[in-house]
C-alpha cells in the first residue's frame, strides 16, 4: 500500500493528536524547522529554541514507538525552508499521494495547506474542548458573545467543578475573593527550571547563529522541552502554587516575573501538555482539599473559558479579524517596546523580563504594555505583530484575540464589554512598580505627571461619542465634567506633547 504522508507541525506535539490518530504502519510522519515558519515574525529566540528542541525530542519519541519520521533540521542542505515544499519533496521521496495533516492554528497556513497540489486532509484539532461547530452553535444570534457565559456551557459539558447540575460551591466565578495585590515574598515557589541536554544545547547553538539578532536574551535557557518535563511544571504548580493561584492572579512585582502563575502556556500551547489534563488536575487538587476553590476556579476558567473563547473568536472571525483597527489608532510603535529606554518604571520592567524570559504574566501584558499602547492609540496592527514576536506561548489562534480584541479593543467590543484601560491609579494598587518610578503616580499633571494619568483622559476624550454610553466606564466622564476647564486643558495639552516626545523617539 503507497504510505500517506502525516504532517505534525511545531505546535502539535502531542500523542493524541488526529492525524496522528488516522495513520497507518508504514506512513511517513513529516516534521520539519524551516525558515517561512521560524521568520513570519521575528520570533523570540527562546520561543524557536523551545519549539525546535520539542520538535526533535518527539520526533525521537514518535520513532521509539515504531513510526518513520521523516524529519529535517533548519540546517539540512535539501531544505524547502517551507511546509509545503517539504510535503512535495517527502512526497516524491516516498511516492505517497495522499496526505493528512491536524488544522494548523493559523489562517496563513490553513490557506497553504488548503492550496497543496496534492489531496490534503485537515482533521479537526480536537486537542480543544469545544469544537469549532460548537462554538459557532453558541455565539450564533447572540447579540455579544461573553466569555462568562461561554465558560458556564463548557463547564456543563466537561463537569468540570460540578456537583449535579450546579456549579462547586453555588457559584459560577469566585473573582470577587481575587485580586489581591501582592507583596515581595523570598520563599514563594519559583518555576522548575531545566539545564539544556544535548539536543537542547544543539539547538541553542543553532538559534544562536541563525537568530541571535531577534529581539530576546536565548540564554539563560531553562524552559522545559518535552512532555515529561512539561508534567513536572504541572505537579510543581500544583503543589506549590495553585492555591495562591487566585488571590494572588493580578499582583505585579518588580522582582518576581512569576508570583503564583503556572508558566504553563507554553507547554499548553505546542502540545506537550493538553487544556483536559491541566484543567482536571486543578479539579483534584481541589477536590482532595488542597488547593481553595476560588483559585482551581479562578485556573480552570483561564483555560476552559479565555483559552478556549480567544480560539472560538479567532476561527469565528476569519482571517481578516488581525486587520482591525475599530478606535483607528495610527501612531507607531515605540523604541521602548524593544528596550530603548524609558522612565516608566512599569513598562519598562514587564518589557524588561519579557526580554529575558520571553514571558509576562496576563496582567503585565493587559495592564501595562497592551494599557498603555492603546492609550497612547497605537496602530493594533503593530501592537499584535509585537505580542506574536515577543512571548513563548504567541500563537496567532490565542494572541490574535488577545491583543486585537481583549486589549486593544480593534474589534469593537467583540471581545470585551469594554476597553481595559487605566490611569497610574490601577497599576500603583495592584504593583510595587510606581515606588521606583520617575514618575509621580500621584501627581496628575505638570512635572512629574505619570504618563498613564494624562492619556488616560485623553484616550476617553478621544473616544468620547464611543465610550460615553459605556454602563461599564461611562461614569468617567461625569468626572470629567466636573474637572476645572483648566485643568482639563492642562491634561489634554499635556498628553498631546507626551505623544508627541513618543513620536519623536525622545525618552519618555
Ligand atoms: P496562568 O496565569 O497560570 O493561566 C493559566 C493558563 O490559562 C495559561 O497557561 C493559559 O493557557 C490560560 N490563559 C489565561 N489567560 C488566557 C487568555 N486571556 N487567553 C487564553 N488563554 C489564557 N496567551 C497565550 O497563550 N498566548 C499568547 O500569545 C497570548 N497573548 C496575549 C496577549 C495579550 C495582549 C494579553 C492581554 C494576553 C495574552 N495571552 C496569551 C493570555 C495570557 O496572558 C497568557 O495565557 C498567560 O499570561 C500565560 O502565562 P501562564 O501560563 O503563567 O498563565
Ligand atoms: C512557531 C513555529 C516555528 C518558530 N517554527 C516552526 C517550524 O520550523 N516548523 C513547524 O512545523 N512549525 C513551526 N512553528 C509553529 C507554526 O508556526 C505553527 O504551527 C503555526 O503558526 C500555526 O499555529
Ligand atoms: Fe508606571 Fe506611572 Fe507607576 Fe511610573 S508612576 S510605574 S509610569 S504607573
Amino acid at each position: 500500500m503507497m504510505p500517506k504522508l502525516i504532517l505534525i507541525l511545531g505546535d502539535q506535539l502531542s500523542h493524541d493528536l488526529s492525524a496522528l490518530r488516522a495513520a497507518d504502519p508504514g506512513d511517513i510522519i513529516v516534521m520539519a524547522e524551516v525558515m517561512a515558519e521560524a521568520s513570519y515574525v521575528r520570533h523570540h529566540p527562546k520561543k524557536i529554541a523551545l519549539i525546535f528542541a520539542a520538535m526533535r525530542k518527539f520526533a525521537a519519541e514518535l520513532t521509539d514507538r515504531g513510526w518513520q519520521v521523516a524529519y529535517t533540521r533548519l540546517d539540512d542542505p535539501d531544505n524547502s525552508q517551507r511546509i509545503d515544499g517539504e510535503l512535495l519533496r517527502r512526497a516524491a521521496e516516498h511516492g505517497a499521494k495522499d496526505i493528512v495533516a491536524t488544522e494548523p492554528g493559523e489562517w496563513r497556513l490553513i490557506q497553504i495547506l488548503s492550496q497543496m497540489p496534492l489531496p490534503l486532509r485537515q482533521l479537526p484539532d480536537d486537542r480543544f474542548l469545544a469544537t469549532h461547530a460548537e462554538f459557532e452553535d453558541w455565539a450564533r444570534d447572540r447579540k455579544e458573545l461573553r466569555m462568562e457565559w461561554f465558560y458556564r456551557l463548557m463547564r456543563r459539558k466537561t463537569g468540570l467543578l460540578m456537583e449535579g447540575a450546579e456549579p462547586a460551591g453555588g457559584k459560577w466565578n469566585y473573582d470577587h475573593d481575587n485580586r489581591k495585590p501582592a507583596a515581595p515574598d523570598l520563599f514563594r515557589p519559583r518555576p522548575p527550571r531545566f539545564p539544556p541536554d544535548d539536543i537542547t544545547q544543539q539547538v541553542l547553538d543553532l538559534v544562536q547563529d541563525r537568530f541571535g539578532d531577534n529581539f530576546g536574551d536565548l540564554l539563560p535557557f531553562d524552559y522545559a522541552t518535552d512532555r515529561a518535563g512539561a508534567l513536572r511544571v504541572l505537579d510543581h504548580f500544583i503543589e506549590h502554587s495553585l492555591d495562591l493561584f487566585g488571590p494572588y492572579q493580578d499582583a505585579m512585582l518588580v522582582d518576581d516575573p512569576f508570583l503564583h502563575h503556572s508558566i504553563l502556556s507554553p507547554y499548553l500551547n505546542c502540545g506537550l501538555l493538553s487544556p483536559s489534563e491541566v484543567c482536571q488536575a486543578a479539579a483534584d487538587a481541589w477536590q482532595a482539599g488542597k488547593v481553595r476553590l476560588n483559585s482551581a476556579e479562578g485556573f480552570i476558567r483561564q483555560i476552559l473559558g479565555w483559552r478556549e473563547f480567544m480560539r472560538g473568536i479567532y476561527f469565528l472571525e476569519g482571517p481578516d479579524y488581525t486587520s482591525r483597527n475599530a478606535l483607528d489608532h495610527r501612531h507607531n510603535l515605540p523604541g521602548l517596546y524593544w528596550g530603548a529606554e524609558t522612565r516608566m518604571n512599569c513598562l519598562s520592567h514587564a518589557v524588561g523580563q519579557t526580554r529575558v524570559h520571553a514571558y509576562a504574566h496576563h496582567i503585565q501584558r493587559l495592564m501595562i504594555t497592551g494599557n498603555f499602547a492603546l492609550l497612547a492609540g497605537i496602530d493594533p496592527a503593530q501592537v499584535h505583530e509585537w505580542y506574536l514576536e515577543v512571548y513563548i506561548d504567541a500563537y496567532e489562534w490565542v494572541e490574535a484575540p488577545n491583543t486585537i480584541g481583549m486589549s486593544q479593543f480593534a474589534d469593537g467590543g467583540l471581545v470585551g464589554s469594554k476597553p481595559y484601560v487605566s490611569s497610574g491609579n490601577y497599576i500603583n494598587k495592584m504593583s510595587d512598580y510606581c515606588k521606583t518610578c520617575h514618575y509621580s503616580v500621584t501627581t496628575k499633571t505638570g512635572d512629574g505627571a505619570c504618563p498613564f494619568n494624562l492619556l488616560y483622559w485623553d484616550f476617553l476624550l478621544r473616544h468620547r461619542d464611543r465610550l460615553q454610553d459605556n454602563p461599564r466606564i461611562g461614569r468617567a466622564f461625569a468626572t470629567w465634567d466636573r474637572m476645572d476647564k483648566d485643568r482639563r486643558d492642562t491634561i489634554l495639552t499635556e498628553a498631546a506633547q507626551f505623544l508627541n516626545r513618543m513620536d519623536a523617539g525622545e525618552t519618555v
